[in-house]
């Protein structure tokens, strides 16, 4: 006869403490959902509807926001894009790096192979990772990238299973997308040669020289290279058949995008879908041009939101919505006129890039880093919610760790803290304190900002962006003051301190 199985009590309560402490460690109940980033390029956080801008221009990524969870005080780690993206793929701040600047389209690779990436750590939890867009980071050694050969390393040396790049930016030579090591479609006849900087060399017809001609007027430095009717940052020669059309580019990527989620339904995927809109040159598809009634930069928030739709769209005809943790966010504030002439200042109208925030693209102010952050995973974000905690894209490194179940190891993600349920709704204490980066440096401590003085302009000219630059400290209480408008530093001179104290010790841990 079988006795009956008996629990004594010191057992039934190591059961109850073991219950009780995997409901607590999200890593220890891992999963492994399907994780799409989806990155848009100099959005701000008043460019779409679910942040203020005019009902109709963005109702897919409404759509993530009512299914989701919406941020209001998320940031990116930098006011620029190569900076940002470094953080977000590394979980370090970029300025801990030399050079991890605005890179040129001839510059070597950002991140060497050897140096982890929320990429490559999602490989070893099972995954297959893409990355599809706009790179910037850089390729090839230091000397820079072979665009004949094989262009390496790049994002499959670090933890990419494939990629599908725009190399640097639209508005930078070489003007070729780039799959996994090669230009896709590159007649070896006819090779590709770039230069940046001074010196001579043929670049072809410039746009300071030929200006009449151009589909689209430069209106501050892009006067070098003619790629398609639109002069260029750089300049380059060859790779004729390569070339890219400004206006096939969101399709491009999403049929990219799209085929990368069909070929790996199967199992766990990230795909880091980076986009080129709203970045300049903005040249969208003809069937976006005049729906926004706001010019170019207006449609190309409109084709952006389209991209976002084919996305979510084809996530549910696989039947993988419930499984996939969509995540949409920017990568610095927004800008005007960034070089173009495209009208982005003439027809604005009442549309707010920065939302309620000072500054924009390349600030110090908020509206530098603070940018829309939307989070969708069904039965798990609740549907319709908003979170003000203080979140960055530094932290989806340990956070998709922790979701996943890998160890970050020693060295790894230096600066990445694990806020995963803040990201997915079940807390709302983010971080107690966030390092935002432009020229200079700033630190966020609760709702305190704290600007550095630096020297320059207080406002870029090109842009007519105000820097956040002054030569004294910049202390700001965004619970009362979210435009930054009264510098309280010689008011609080002891808050100041701390927190200029503070800034320091994370500079020089
Ligand atoms: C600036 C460019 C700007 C843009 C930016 C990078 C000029 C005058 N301005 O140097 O147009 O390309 O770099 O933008 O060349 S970012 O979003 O990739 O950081
Ligand atoms: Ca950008």
């Amino acid at each position: 006869m079988n006795t009956p199985m008996r629990l004594s009590i010191p057992l039934l309560l190591a059961l109850v403490a073991l219950v009780c402490v995997s409901f607590q460690n999200p890593a220890s109940a891992a999963e492994t959902p399907n994780i799409v980033l989806i990155y848009g390029d100099d959005v701000g956080y008043g460019d779409l509807t679910c942040y203020g801008a005019a009902e109709g221009l963005t109702p897919n990524l409404d759509r993530i926001a009512a299914e989701g969870l919406r941020f209001t005080d998320a940031h990116c780690s930098s006011a620029t894009c190569t900076p940002s993206r470094f953080s977000l793929l590394t979980g370090m701040y970029a300025f801990r790096q030399k050079g991890v600047q605005i890179l040129s389209g001839a510059a070597g690779a950002a991140i060497m192979p050897g140096t982890p990436t929320v990429a490559g750590m999602l490989q070893g939890a099972g995954y297959k990772t893409a990355v599809v867009g706009k790179w910037h980071l850089g390729l090839g050694d230091d000397k820079g990238a072979d665009w004949n050969g094989d262009v390496k390393p790049g994002p499959l040396e670090i933890g990419f299973d494939y990629s599908f790049l725009i190399p640097a930016t639209g508005d930078r030579v070489p003007c070729v997308y780039l799959e996994d090591h090669r230009v896709v479609g590159l007649d070896p006849a006819d090779p590709i040669f770039v230069h940046y900087g001074k010196g001579d060399f043929d670049g072809g017809p410039q746009g300071i020289d030929h200006p009449d001609g151009l589909k689209m007027m430069f209106s501050h430095g892009h006067n070098q290279t003619i790629v398609n009717g639109i002069s260029r940052i750089g300049r380059m020669r060859g790779g004729t058949a390569a070339l890219w059309k400004d206006e096939d580019m969101a399709d491009t990527i999403t049929e990219k995008a799209i085929a990368f989620i069909e070929r790996e339904k199967d199992r766990p995927f990230f795909l880091y879908f980076s986009f080129h809109d709203i970045h300049v040159p903005r040249v969208p598809h003809e069937r976006f041009v005049g729906k926004s009634g706001m010019g170019p930069r207006g449609d190309a928030i409109a084709q952006m939101d389209w991209c976002v739709g084919q996305v979510l769209d084809k996530l549910e005809a696989l039947g993988l919505k419930d499984n996939t943790l969509v995540i949409y966010s920017s990568d610095n504030g927004p800008v005007l006129d960034d070089g173009y002439e495209d009208e982005a200042v003439e027809k604005l109208g009442k549309h707010e890039p920065a939302g309620p925030f000072r500054g924009g693209k390349y600030s110090a102010f908020e509206a530098g880093t603070r940018v829309p952050l939307l989070v969708r995973w069904p039965e798990h974000v609740e549907a319709g919610t908003v979170s003000d905690a203080l979140v960055s894209q530094v932290d989806f490194f340990a956070s998709f760790a922790a979701l996943t179940g890998q160890e970050v190891k020693a060295g790894a993600a230096p600066d990445s803290e694990d806020h995963l349920a803040v990201l997915i709704g079940k807390s709302k204490e983010g971080r107690t304190e966030l390092v935002e980066q432009a020229k200079q440096l700033s630190l966020r401590m609760g709702a305190w900002k704290y600007i550095e003085p630096a020297k320059g302009p207080a406002i870029n000219a090109n842009t007519n962006t105000e820097l956040g630059v002054a030569p004294e400290p910049q202390l700001y209480d965004l619970s009362q003051d979210p435009g930054e408008m009264k510098n309280l530093a010689n008011k609080m001179p002891d808050k100041t301190a701390e927190m200029k104290k503070r800034l320091e010790e994370i500079r020089n841990p």
